[in-house]
């Protein structure tokens, strides 16, 4: 597709970061991060993001993806695969080990470009997510967020989530990207709007800073 905003020539999986501080790739490439409860749909998003079956692992299995994982797009681009948080059934040693990782990766990368949030379009955001939001606005990372599975919904009822979550974020909904890993819908809208984080380095935060964590 000619006017695909983020044409897709090659996707390689680099490795992965298992503590705070670890491994990570030595390339110094423009990088944006994934994040979201566990499983509200990184692997799989990211997976039609680049159009590619299963460079991500998706699973059944909540909390599945523990290490933080480097995908390389296109020899330009890290993508990351950030480990889902605040799944009721860690273990507690996995519980508080999530977000020093997460933290210190976000905190500790020059090259972090911007973020993208995800949130399951059923739910509401939990405190985690409020308390992601609020750390990504405090580094000043531009942030983005996806509203996951989608086709769970119809039309309408989505219309409905979609007006509510922006409503609770007191956000405005163009910040909202519908997505679906199983249609495909919003591909194109997140593509380009990931484009524009790379490109837009130099440019303001895409949300007004969350600093405020507690429910309206
Ligand atoms: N219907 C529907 N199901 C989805 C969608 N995206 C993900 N799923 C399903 O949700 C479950 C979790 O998806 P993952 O992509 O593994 O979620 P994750 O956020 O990476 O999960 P962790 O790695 O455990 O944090 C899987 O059963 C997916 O098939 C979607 O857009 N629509
Ligand atoms: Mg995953």
């Amino acid at each position: 597709m000619s006017d695909d905003p983020l044409p897709i020539r090659s996707v390689e999986f680099l490795g992965g970061m298992a503590e705070p501080g670890g491994w990570r790739p030595p390339m110094a490439l423009p990088e944006v991060a994934f994040l979201g409860r566990s499983n509200v749909g990184k692997s799989s998003l990211l997976n039609r993001l680049v159009r590619h079956r299963a460079v991500a692992r998706v699973s059944r299995t909540p909390g599945r993806t523990r290490e933080i994982n480097f995908f390389r797009l296109n020899d330009a681009i890290v993508l990351v695969d950030l480990p889902g948080y605040g799944y009721a059934r860690v273990s507690k040693e996995r519980h508080a080990t999530w977000r020093p990782l997460i933290e210190g990766y976000l905190g500790n990368t020059p090259t972090l470009r911007g973020a993208v949030q995800l949130l399951d379009i059923r739910r509401d955001p939990t405190p985690d997510d409020r308390d992601m939001l609020a750390f990504l606005a405090a580094l000043e990372t531009p942030t983005l967020i996806a509203v996951t599975k989608i086709d769970k919904l119809g039309r309408g009822a989505a219309t409905d989530r979609i007006h509510a979550l922006a409503d609770t974020l007191a956000i405005e909904e163009s910040q909202l990207i519908p997505f679906s890993a199983v249609t495909g819908e919003g591909r194109d809208d997140l593509a380009s709007a990931v484009a524009g984080l790379i490109a837009a380095a130099a440019a303001p935060p895409a949300l007004p800073p969350l600093s405020d964590p507690a429910p309206r």
